[in-house]
């Protein structure tokens, strides 16, 4: 009999910590697979011709109401103050489908002017982004929008820029140079 009483106690106390550790490893598992969730489209950065140390990537992934746009870049310029300050640097979807440099005195023009499906002017096109804020030369950045999903944007082009973005001039906020394209694409899973 107590042989038995000890045996339950002992069942239910496994019972118990089985429970503990699939609860456990749930909670873990689920943490990983919300922050590993492969994106929907990316575009690796290539780096312009006047800051050719740049590289990085811009992921797009599909979330409730909109999308969540992550970029990790290194290799900006270092901040330079003046009456058109280089960083932060203007950030933006252009409508263009090419990163071909063309002209590197004026690089990048290929890919067009900012994607604005809507008809809005600018600071309020689809494409405009917060601006990056450099960290010596790395920036990391995710933040939500509501104005296109991943595959909307699949086939057009970041471009990040010298100056900030004013988000008032028009018609690009008076971002100045581009320092860095990369061409959207669906992700390879
Ligand atoms: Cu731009
Ligand atoms: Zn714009």
């Amino acid at each position: 009999m107590a042989v038995r009483v000890l045996t339950l106690r002992l069942s239910k106390a496994w019972v118990a910590l089985v429970l503990l550790a699939l609860l456990g490893a749930g909670g873990i598992v689920y943490g990983k697979v919300s922050r590993s969730k492969p994106p929907s489209a990316a575009a690796r950065l290539v780096a312009g011709p006047q800051s050719p140390q740049i590289a990085g990537f811009v992921e797009f992934r599909s979330t409730r109401g909109g999308t969540l746009v992550t970029v990790d870049v290194s290799g900006l310029p270092p901040y330079a103050p003046g009456e058109q300050p280089t960083g932060p640097h203007g950030f933006h979807v252009h409508e263009g489908t090419s990163c071909d440099v063309g002209d590197p005195g004026n690089p990048f023009q290929a890919a067009g002017g900012h994607w604005n499906p809507d008809g809005q002017p600018h600071g309020n096109h689809a494409g405009d982004f917060p601006v990056l804020f450099s960290n010596d030369g790395r920036a990391r950045m995710t933040f939500f929008t509501n104005r296109f999903t991943p595959d909307q944007v699949v086939g057009r082009t970041v471009i990040i820029h010298r100056y900030p973005d004013d988000y008032r001039t028009q018609p690009a906020g008076d971002s100045g140079p581009r320092i860095a394209c990369g061409v959207i694409a669906r992700y390879a899973r």
